[in-house]
């Protein structure tokens, strides 16, 4: 009987063990190394409970039956009693040690249990971290996102402005082109102008040589007309000498001995008048003051053989003659006071040009109109003219 109830406890500590472990059965993650742990702890424990359940059991059955047995006959059975308890020892020191030494086990699994507590703790925390660490290179990850498309606007931007100044660079080249073109062009203009103002110059030279020829031709034909005038005087003179050849040594003897005296004293006889060259050079004040002092003035030119005859005498000089307009503007007076009448101005003269009242004769290389006014404080040589 007291076996039965044994036997039936054992059953439900086993059963229960049996619960304990399909309990056991499902697990997950972390939690796995927490439920195992669970099941050694929960098996030892077990086998420890059902250890000692059953010496227990035994101790009791045993004192049942030894009390049992002693009313019986309790010498009989002492021997066979002591034996069976000795070896209930020895099972309860083996029982006893077996449960030491699951004890052991139990503080060693308690132990790593612990450690894998730890462990677990552990990883949580590095699993913090590393969530930490995610979410930062997340930010991180959107700020490299932003600063990728700032980059890129910014990129789009200079692309846009690069195309402006590709644009303005070529702009500019077409400019540089049309400029170096102008440039050509007025080169060329430049070089015809240059080929047009030699040509021009050659024909002003041609133009002065043909003139030179003309008046050259001009004064051999005066020449040769004063020659005429001569061989004519001559005549006349051999005319006169027939018919009043008295009369006429008389005049002639006075004229040329006059002449001859003028000529000494450096006047030259044309016309009824006698011309005096200066060797000096003054202003036209002073020249006329010369000539009063040789008691004549400034020459007057009343006619173009004079003017050609003065054309001689001055030699290519420039020369003071009796014109000006020093008192009105613009009415020219011969020294004597006489409009001017016969004018051998040189074209484009008179032009006023810094005040200019006087005038000179042989103004470039015109033979017969080369007056042109000229400032009065010029130095210059002129000629007098004294009629007779
Ligand atoms: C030369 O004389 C001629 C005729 O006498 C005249 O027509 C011509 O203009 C004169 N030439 C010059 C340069 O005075
Ligand atoms: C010279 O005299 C002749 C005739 O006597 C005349 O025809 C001619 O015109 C005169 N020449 C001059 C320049 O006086
Ligand atoms: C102007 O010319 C006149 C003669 O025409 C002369 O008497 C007078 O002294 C001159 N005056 C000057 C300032 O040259
Ligand atoms: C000179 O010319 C002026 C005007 O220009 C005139 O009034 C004067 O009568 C002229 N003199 C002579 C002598 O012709
Ligand atoms: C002319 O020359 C004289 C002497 O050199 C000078 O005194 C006078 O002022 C000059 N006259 C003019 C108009 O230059
Ligand atoms: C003539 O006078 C002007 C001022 O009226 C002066 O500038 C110039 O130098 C003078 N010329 C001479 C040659 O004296
Ligand atoms: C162990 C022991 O001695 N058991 C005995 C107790 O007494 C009964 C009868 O009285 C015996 O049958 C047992 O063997």
């Amino acid at each position: 009987m007291y076996q039965d109830v044994f036997v039936n406890i054992v059953d439900v500590i086993s059963c229960l063990c049996v619960s304990a472990l399909r309990l056991a059965g499902v697990c997950v993650g972390v939690m796995c190394i927490l439920q195992g742990t669970l099941n050694i702890v929960l098996r030892l424990y077990c086998k420890l409970s059902l250890a000692s359940e059953s010496v227990k059991c035994e101790n009791t059955a045993l004192l049942h039956t030894v009390c049992n047995n002693q009313s019986v006959d309790g010498n009989q059975h002492q021997t066979d009693g002591t034996m069976e308890r000795n070896q209930l020892q020895i099972r309860y020191n083996n029982l006893a040690e077996e449960r030491n030494q699951l004890q052991a086990r139990f503080n060693t699994l308690t132990r790593q249990n612990d450690q894998l507590q730890a462990r677990f703790n552990t990883l949580t925390r590095q699993n913090d971290q590393l969530q930490a660490r995610f979410n930062t290179l997340t930010s991180q990850n959107d700020q490299l996102q932003a600063r990728f498309n700032t980059l890129t606007s910014q990129n789009d931007q200079l692309q846009a402005r690069f195309n402006t100044l590709t644009s303005e660079n070529q702009q500019l080249k077409t400019n540089y082109y049309n400029l170096q073109r102008d440039k050509d062009q007025l080169q060329t203009s430049c070089t015809n102008q240059a080929n047009e103002k030699s040509g021009l110059q050659r024909k002003l030279a041609d133009l002065e040589r043909d003139q030179l020829q003309t008046s050259y031709t001009n004064l051999t034909a005066e020449r040769d007309q004063l020659q005429t005038s001569y061989t004519n005087l001559t005549a006349e003179r051999d005319g006169l000498q027939k018919s009043d050849y008295r009369c006429f040594l008389i005049m002639n003897c006075f004229c040329v001995s006059f002449i001859e005296k003028a000529n000494r004293e450096g006047w030259i006889y044309f016309s009824f008048s006698l011309y005096y060259v200066s060797t000096e050079r003054k202003n036209w004040t002073e020249s006329r003051n010369d000539c009063r002092k040789r008691g004549s003035d400034l020459v007057i030119i009343n006619s173009k053989e004079e003017q050609s005859f003065i054309n001689v005498l001055r030699k290519d000089q420039w020369v003071w003659i009796g014109l000006s307009d020093n008192e009105t503007e613009g009415v020219w007076k011969w020294v004597d006071g006489s409009n001017l009448t016969t004018r051998f101005w040189y074209p484009g003269q008179p032009n006023n040009n810094n005040n200019a009242d006087c005038v000179l004769a042989g103004y470039l290389s015109d033979p017969v109109n080369n007056w042109a006014d000229y400032p009065c404080n010029t130095s210059l040589v002129w000629i007098c003219e004294k009629r007779i």
